[in-house]
C-alpha cells in the first residue's frame, strides 16, 4: 500500500478547482490549494531538517492551515503529533520529553512560554501558526514551492502520534500507521455513503481522532467537502447547517442543538446523515433528535488506538442506546474481564478488538502494549455485549474514565493533582451525570484540617497544573472516603450520593 496522503489523493476529485474547505468569512480552499498549500508545508519540513519518523509536535489553535500541516507531515514521512489546546506548560513538558519532536509549532501567543520548555527539554526548534494564517510556519511555507513529490510509506510506518492518558501513570502516545487510518476511513467513507456530492459540517476540534481521522479524512476520502468552523458555537452551526448534507459530532453537540427552538425539521429536512460518537448518546436524546428532525443519529463507537470499530448501519435498524455493528474487517469479540475467557453471546465483559484499525502500540512504552492485548486483540476496557443481532451495546466501563463533552479524563491524574496540594489529605474523583457534557467532573476530598472547606482555594491551585476540562466543577468536602474492606475507595458509592449534583 502506500502513503496515506497518496491513497487520499487518488480520489481527490478529477477537477481540482472544486472546494475542500471553506471557513464561513474567511478562507475557502480547493483541492488544488490544497496539493500546492500541503507540498509547501512537506518542502517547509524538509529545509527545517525533518526527516521520516521525526515527530513533529502541534499544538495551535483550529485552522485549515494546522490541516495542511498534517497534511504535508504525511507528504515527507513525519509523524504528526496533535496536542489538546487545553494543556498546560506542566502537561506539555511531558509531551515534549517523551516524544522528543523535531519541532514544535504553537500559537504565536505562547510562543516564549513554549520555548523555555522547548530548550529544558532539548526540542530544536519552535515554529509559531495562529489562527488566521498568522505566525512563522504559515509566512515561510508561503515561500516554497508547492510541488512535492509525496514519500513513500509502508502500512506499518506511523503516521501520527495521538496521546491518550491512562488508568495509572502518565500519557502514553498512540502509534497510529498509515494502513490504520487508510483503511478505517475508506471503510467509514463507504459504510457512510460519503462522495463528492458531501457537504460536512466540521466543528469539532482537530488534535483528536474523530475531528481529525473521522471527520477530515473521510472527507478527503470522499473527495467532498466540509464547512470547517473554530469550533462548535450554536449560532454559525445554524447558520452553516443550510449548506451541509452531513454532521458529525459529541452528544453535546446534539444535546445543545435540541435545546434550540430554531432546530426544526424543515432546517434540516435537506441532511443526509448526523453522526454521534466519543460518548455516549443516550437514548432520550436519540428519540427527541428523531422526534424533532425525522433523523435517526448514527452512533458509532471508536477510540484513539483504534480508530472506529463499530457503527450502526446507514440502511436499516439505527437503535438508540448500541454502537452497532462491527465495521467490515473488524472483529469484537467480550471477554472476561479477568481471565479473558471469550464470552458467549449476550453476556457482558470487556470488549476487546482486532483488525486493520488497531494501532502498532504505545510509544516507547512495549510494555504496557504489551499489556492491553490479548491473542492479537486490543483490551478496549469498555465493558458490552453483543445481542443476537450482532449490535453491540457499552454498559460501562472496567477503566477508571470520566468523558465529559467528548473528552476523556482520566481520575486518577486529577487525584494526583489534588493530593499533593496541602490543603488535601486524600481525595476521590468520580464523573457524574451531566445534563450537557454526560458526565461532569467532581473531586471528593478530605481536607487536611477539619475547618477547612475553601473549595475556591483547591480549583484555583489545579489552574496551571491541569487543562480546564480536568480540573473538578465541584468539590466536595467529606470527613472520610467511603472504602471497602481492602481499603480502595467505593466509587460507586460516591457516584450514587452525588448522582443528583448537576441535575
Ligand atoms: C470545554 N470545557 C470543558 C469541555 N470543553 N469542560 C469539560 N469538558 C469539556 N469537554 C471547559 C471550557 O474550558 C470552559 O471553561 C467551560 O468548560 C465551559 O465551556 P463551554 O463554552 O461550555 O464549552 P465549549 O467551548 O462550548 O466546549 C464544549 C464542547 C467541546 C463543544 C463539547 O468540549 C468539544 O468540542 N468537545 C468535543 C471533543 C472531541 O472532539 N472529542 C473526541 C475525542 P471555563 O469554565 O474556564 O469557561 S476522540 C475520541 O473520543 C474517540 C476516538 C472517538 O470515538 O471519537
Ligand atoms: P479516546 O481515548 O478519546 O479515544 O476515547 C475512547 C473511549 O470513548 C472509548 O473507550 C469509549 O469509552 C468512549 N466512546 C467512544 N465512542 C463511544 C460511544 N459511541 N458510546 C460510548 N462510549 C464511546
Amino acid at each position: 500500500m502506500a502513503n496515506l496522503y497518496a491513497q487520499l489523493a487518488s480520489r481527490f476529485p478529477r477537477d481540482r478547482s472544486r472546494t475542500f474547505a471553506s471557513s464561513p468569512g474567511a478562507t475557502t480552499l480547493s483541492y488544488a490549494d490544497l496539493e500546492r498549500i500541503s507540498g509547501q508545508y512537506a518542502n517547509l519540513l524538509v529545509d527545517l531538517g525533518v526527516t521520516p519518523g521525526d515527530r513533529v509536535a502541534v499544538q495551535v489553535p483550529k485552522s485549515l492551515d494546522m490541516l495542511m500541516l498534517y497534511l504535508g507531515c504525511l507528504r515527507a514521512g513525519a509523524i504528526f503529533l496533535p496536542l489538546n489546546t487545553a494543556y498546560t506548560a506542566g502537561e506539555l513538558a511531558y509531551f515534549m520529553a517523551d516524544a522528543q519532536p523535531a519541532l514544535f509549532v504553537c500559537d504565536p501567543a505562547q510562543a516564549d512560554a513554549i520555548r523555555v520548555l522547548a530548550d529544558e527539554a532539548g526540542v530544536p526548534k519552535v515554529e509559531t501558526m495562529g489562527s488566521r494564517g498568522e505566525g512563522s510556519l504559515p509566512l515561510a511555507a508561503a515561500d516554497r514551492p508547492g510541488g512535492f513529490e509525496t514519500r513513500n510509506a509502508d502500512d506499518d510506518d506511523i503516521a501520527a502520534i495521538l496521546y491518550t492518558s491512562g488508568t495509572t501513570g502518565r500519557s502514553k502516545g498512540a502509534m497510529l500507521s498509515h494502513g490504520n487510518l487508510a483503511s478505517n476511513c475508506q471503510t467509514l467513507c463507504e459504510h457512510w455513503r460519503f462522495t463528492d456530492g458531501d457537504t460536512l459540517l466540521h466543528a469539532l476540534p482537530i488534535f483528536h481522532t474523530h475531528g481529525l481521522f473521522v471527520a477530515t479524512n473521510v472527507v478527503l476520502s470522499a473527495g467532498a467537502q466540509m464547512i470547517f468552523l473554530p469550533g462548535f458555537d450554536v449560532e454559525q452551526v445554524l447558520a452553516a447547517l443550510p449548506q451541509a448534507t452531513t454532521m458529525m459530532g459529541v452528544p453535546t453537540f446534539y444535546i445543545r442543538l435540541l435545546k434550540e427552538e430554531r432546530f426544526t425539521r424543515d432546517l434540516v429536512s435537506h441532511m443526509r446523515l448526523f453522526i454521534s460518537g466519543s460518548a455516549p448518546l443516550s437514548a432520550d436524546i436519540h428519540r427527541a433528535f428523531r422526534e424533532r428532525t425525522g433523523h435517526a443519529i448514527l452512533e458509532r463507537y471508536g477510540m484513539t488506538e483504534t480508530n472506529m470499530n463499530t457503527s450502526n448501519p446507514y440502511d436499516g435498524d439505527r437503535l438508540p442506546g448500541t454502537v452497532g455493528l462491527p465495521l467490515p474487517g473488524v472483529t469484537i469479540r467480550i471477554a472476561d474481564p479477568e481471565t479473558g475467557a471469550v464470552l458467549p453471546q449476550g453476556e457482558i465483559g470487556v470488549i476487546e478488538i482486532r483488525g486493520p484499525n488497531v494501532f502498532k502500540g504505545y510509544w516507547k512504552m512495549p510494555e504496557k502494549t504489551e499489556a492491553e492485548f490479548r491473542n492479537g486483540f486490543f483490551i478496549s476496557g469498555d465493558l458490552g455485549f453483543i445481542d443476537a443481532a450482532g449490535y453491540v451495546s457499552i454498559v460501562g466501563r472496567a477503566k477508571d474514565l470520566i468523558i465529559s463533552g467528548g473528552y476523556n479524563i482520566y481520575p486518577a491524574e486529577v487525584e494526583t493533582a489534588l493530593d499533593e496540594l496541602p490543603q488535601v489529605r486524600e481525595s476521590a474523583v468520580v464523573g457524574v451525570p451531566h445534563p450537557d457534557m454526560g458526565e461532569g467532573v467532581v473531586g471528593v476530598v478530605v481536607p487536611a484540617s477539619a475547618d477547612f472547606a475553601d473549595s475556591a482555594a483547591i480549583t484555583g491551585a489545579l489552574a496551571d497544573k491541569l487543562a480546564r476540562f480536568k480540573q473538578p466543577r465541584h468539590i466536595v468536602f467529606v470527613e472520610e472516603l467511603p472504602k471497602n474492606g481492602m481499603g480502595k475507595v467505593q466509587k460507586t458509592v460516591l457516584r450514587e450520593q452525588l448522582a443528583q449534583l448537576f441535575q
